[in-house]
């Protein structure tokens, strides 16, 4: 078993939905358990003109090899609606894997941890919920990365909002 980070991000048909229906199909993948889920995050998109994003982070604990548990993110991404008609176009669904245990990854399809990891204020502080004294694969303290990005136009859902 090995401790996986997810993000999670939506902006179209219900986002707070679309991040519980993930949450629960993330639990139904084989040898994987979803040890906890951030709070909810709302956020506008980094790209102008679109609806606001919520976010938030989820924590596996998985056996899944990462090409495997990539393609069972697509599948749920799939599931839910996705339709890929412009790359950085709004999405029902988006799963990313952030981080891998301590794995490096550069894989055609697959880099780990996430190459904007540092720069997204909407993944590091759901992740610092669940993992205040993370470090990354190269020792770097996740607190190092929030000193640097700021909790800036991040709008922390409460989990009654959350949760629903
Ligand atoms: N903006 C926010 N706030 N959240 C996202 O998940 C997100 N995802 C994207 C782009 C369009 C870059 N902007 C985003 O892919």
């Amino acid at each position: 078993m090995e401790r996986i980070y997810i993000g999670m991000g939506s902006n179209l048909a219900a986002p707070e939905r679309q991040l519980h229906n993930a949450v629960e199909a993330l639990a139904q993948l084989p040898g994987t358990i979803v040890a906890g889920v951030s709070a909810f995050y709302q956020s506008d998109s980094l790209l102008p003109g679109q609806p606001r994003y919520t976010n938030a982070v989820a924590a596996l604990d998985s056996s899944l090899a990462p090409l495997q548990l990539l393609d069972a993110l697509q599948g749920i991404e799939n599931d839910q609606g996705r339709e890929r008609l412009e790359r950085w176009g709004p999405r029902t669904l988006d799963l990313d894997i952030l981080l891998f245990g301590d794995r490096l990854i550069d894989e055609p399809r697959l880099k780990v941890p996430h190459y904007q990891l540092h720069l997204r204020a909407f993944v590091l502080y759901p992740l610092a919920e669940l993992a205040p004294t993370l470090r990354l694969p190269d020792g770097k303290p996740l607190s190092d990365l929030l000193a640097t990005c700021p909790f800036v136009g991040l709008e922390r859902l409460h989990p009654a909002e959350s949760h629903q």
